[in-house]
């Protein structure tokens, strides 16, 4: 069971991921090798001396990056209820002023400034919840920590997880305020004792704060699919809280090669499918190592905010929908009590929704409150049929979203018969 101050979770429905890390000055490419896999593990991938990447801290200097102005944009702009960032990540580097490791952006950094620092106050301006990742039992820094595709049966990793892990995790939740979750990930050999050494100290600083599905043998408090991996049904597992961590391109940390972007309209449909199966989109973004987000994905976020912030009625705080028993192109449902969201993603001229058995009392654009006509009748073969007109000036235009106002509380979806 969730306490009453976890709940936000299930309601905020989109977030924030950012990677950000040395891995940023790299961009995808060292000493003229590419690599081909996602950017942030490029110290992996390409077999980088841990002496040769710890010397990348002396570049780091993001002068550009404005706290404020990121925050400010992705709750108002983005739509964005909650920010995750990398406190740490497998490189080993902390993002702020830790006194467990000097490898950190405070001490190593000619940049010198606590960039987790100037997030959270952002965060507390403009009520933005704040999350950690933190790479828990990979640290290819650390000589005790995990690292994958290499040989860790000879590591002390309890020795890792106590003089490392465990303080700068406590570090994390006692100098940044109130912290939503912590977002742990790649759990790898972490044992059931240990997982649970690390839920305690969580919860024994601030018990609300949310573990995510991957912080080890299963035992986190929320569920997390695998990396852009949706549901293909509606999921109502760990009591409905569970969240996709999902790309905008290809890689995570920022890769200048990567220009894979996904469309805004394929984000804004892929959002609007988790929301209906009842999950969160936790959205990321690589910013360079200036500390910007890259143009390209600016854009697209832009487009996908518009959507988000003009129709977060239908959105945030919505319930896990029924099967609707068809897949119709272009159209994705939410709901509420008494409220259909139908969310008209290609253009059309009407709606029409078969095998539906409800009253409607109303039917207007969510974002306008323009009244719309429709019929509530049965078709030839006698199914439960909804139809929509959509006014001329919308022909030819896609997404919006017709809010249906239902005489019954839920949805009634009929079984193709
Ligand atoms: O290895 C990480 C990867 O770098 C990235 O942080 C993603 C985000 O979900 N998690 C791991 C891979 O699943």
């Amino acid at each position: 069971m969730k306490t009453k101050n976890q709940e936000w979770f299930k309601d905020a429905k989109y977030g924030l991921f950012i990677h950000w890390g040395l891995y940023s000055i790299l961009a995808g490419e060292y000493k003229g090798q590419k690599t081909d896999r996602i950017a942030e593990w490029i110290e992996n991938f390409l077999d980088i001396p841990v002496e040769e990447y710890e010397k990348l801290a002396e570049q780091f200097n993001p002068t550009q990056f404005d706290a404020d102005a990121f925050v400010k944009r992705a709750k108002e702009q983005w739509g964005m209820q909650y920010i995750v960032l990398t406190a740490k990540h497998h490189e080993g580097f902390a993002m702020y002023d830790s006194k467990v490791s000097d490898f950190n952006v405070v001490k190593a950094t000619p940049y010198g400034k606590d960039i987790l620092k100037q997030l959270q106050l952002a965060c507390e301006k403009y009520g933005v919840r704040m999350g950690f990742y933190y790479s828990q039992a990979q640290d290819w820094d650390d000589p005790n920590g995990f690292m994958q595709h290499r040989d860790n049966s000879k590591k002390d990793f309890q020795k890792y997880l106590d003089e490392k892990c465990k303080p700068q995790v406590k570090e994390l939740l006692e100098n940044y305020g109130k912290i939503c979750l912590i977002w742990f990930d790649t759990p790898m050999g972490i044992t059931v004792d240990q997982t649970q050494e690390l839920i305690d100290l969580v919860k024994s600083i601030q018990p609300d704060c949310l573990l995510s599905g991957r912080t080890g043998n299963h035992m986190g408090d929320y569920m997390t699919t695998g990396d852009n991996f949706i549901p293909r049904l509606p999921y109502d597992g760990y009591d409905g809280y569970w969240e996709i961590p999902a790309t905008v391109n290809d890689t995570w940390g920022y890769n200048k090669y990567d220009t894979n972007w996904k469309s805004a309209d394929h984000i804004i449909s892929l959002l609007l499918k988790i929301v209906s199966r009842g999950g969160n989109y936790l959205l990321n973004v690589g910013p360079t190592a200036d500390g910007v987000v890259p143009e390209a994905c600016v854009e697209i976020l832009n487009k996908v905010g518009k959507y988000v912030t003009e129709n977060g009625e239908a959105i945030y705080g919505t319930k896990i929908m029924p099967i609707y028993p068809y897949d119709i192109p272009g159209i994705e449902f939410t709901r509420r009590e008494h409220k259909l969201y139908v969310h008209v993603l290609s253009p059309r001229i009407r709606v029409e929704l078969l095998n539906i058995g409800n009253q409607v009392s109303k039917a207007y654009i969510l974002s306008t409150g323009q009244e719309l006509t429709y019929r509530v009748q049965r078709s030839c073969e006698g199914d439960g049929m909804i139809e929509v007109d959509i006014p001329k000036e919308l022909h030819g235009k896609k997404n919006y979203c017709v809010c249906l106002e239902l005489v019954e509380e839920d949805p009634i979806f009929e079984p193709i018969k």
